[in-house]
């Protein structure tokens, strides 16, 4: 039947993905929605037959109809929506970041390894974004050769209110974090984090974060999260004989008046529209059968372990290895 989903959150992601459940994606409806701002949740499930609006997610788990969850609150509520969900062994589909930090990704991935079996999907979006697939159709059937870099560059056009130094790292550079591993398929081992200078606030000015892998691929990510003027993830791979990049402009560009130009996306919300569509229908399909597919709980954690070695290489200007847990059977 169709699948009945509690979205948790219904901020800028969460009314996204409330508005792509029950508009554009097939075999799922929107069963309820919980958000700690009440006024939120009811403006989230207005128009909505059957969606009820909720401030506890516990509560909404509990409601009748609801399947599975959508948890896109803030990273640091992502634990505790973890667990309840687990304790019902409901399917989930979790924004990025799983957790924002090492230890709670590893308690994640502990409870659900108690579990037995696999519940989470984490949101790493780019994996079902048509250019990046072709990337890694690429490098998979060799060629370019021996993959040797990728050369990355993610800026946004302002950070959110909120927005610190380390969620460079943790929010924003995750995902080329989780790139990274997906297209090479091998872990990261390194971070090292260089910062060109100036009077602004470190959060507005561009970083260059170096991430060193497993077989010796050295990766550079410009991370700048408020460039002003558009919305841009690129990524360029070098192998041994020849390379390939992604995310140079799309659409129309027009050549007039002794111009030529075209336009930048703003957001992630237009640039990723089709690979969250993508992303939340392969999400709705794999649940419906009873499997789990997509980035996992250890994609999650390893994210994160990396992500903790950004942040204190960029506390520290060294280079940090990262520490990661041993790979429990379940991920193979
Ligand atoms: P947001 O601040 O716009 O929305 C978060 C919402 O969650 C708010 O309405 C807030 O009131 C609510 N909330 C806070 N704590 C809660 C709790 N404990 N339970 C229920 N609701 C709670 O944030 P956002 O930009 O929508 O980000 C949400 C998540 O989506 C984050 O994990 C973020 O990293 C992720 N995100 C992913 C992408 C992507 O490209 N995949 C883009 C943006 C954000
Ligand atoms: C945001 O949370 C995202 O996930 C976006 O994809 C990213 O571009 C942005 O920098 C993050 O803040």
């Amino acid at each position: 039947g169709t699948l009945g989903v509690a979205v948790i959150g219904t901020g800028r992601m969460g009314a996204d993905h409330v508005r792509r459940l029950d508009r554009a994606v097939s075999g799922a409806r929107v069963a309820a929605v919980v958000d700690v701002d009440g006024e939120r949740a009811e403006r989230a499930a207005a128009g909505i037959g059957g969606c009820a609006a909720h401030t506890d997610a516990a509560a909404a788990m509990d409601a009748p109809g609801v399947d599975a969850v959508l948890i896109a609150s803030p990273g640091p509520a992502h634990e505790a929506a973890l667990l309840e969900a687990f304790a019902r062994d409901l399917p989930v589909l979790c924004e990025k970041p799983l957790t924002p930090d090492a230890a709670s990704a590893l308690r994640v991935l502990e409870a659900e390894t108690r579990l037995g079996h696999r519940r989470v999907q984490v949101g790493f979006m780019r994996r079902y974004d048509a250019e990046h697939l072709e990337l890694k159709a690429l490098l998979d059937a060799g060629g370019l050769g021996r993959a040797l870099m990728l050369h990355c560059r993610h800026r946004n056009v302002s950070t959110p209110p909120g927005y610190t130094e380390q969620m460079m790292i943790n929010d924003s550079v995750v995902h080329e974090i989780d790139s990274t591993r997906w297209l090479l398929g091998q872990e990261i081992t390194a971070v090292t984090v260089l910062k060109p200078g100036g009077a602004a606030a470190p959060e507005h000015l561009p970083q260059l974060v170096l991430l060193e892998t497993a077989a010796g691929v050295v990766v550079d990510v410009e991370i700048f999260p408020a460039c002003g003027f558009g919305y841009q993830v690129q990524c360029e791979a070098v192998g041994e004989r020849g390379t390939a990049r992604i995310g140079d402009a799309h659409g129309l560009s027009v050549h007039t008046a002794g111009r030529w130009g075209g336009r930048i996306a703003q957001d992630f919300l237009a640039r990723f529209a089709d690979a969250y569509d993508r992303q939340v229908q392969c999400w709705v399909d794999a649940t419906r059968r009873g499997a789990v597919e997509g980035p996992s709980a250890w994609d999650g954690y390893a994210a994160a372990a990396v992500c903790e070695a950004g942040v204190r290489a960029q506390a520290t200007g060294g280079r940090v290895a990262v520490d990661l847990a041993a790979r429990p059977a379940l991920y193979d």
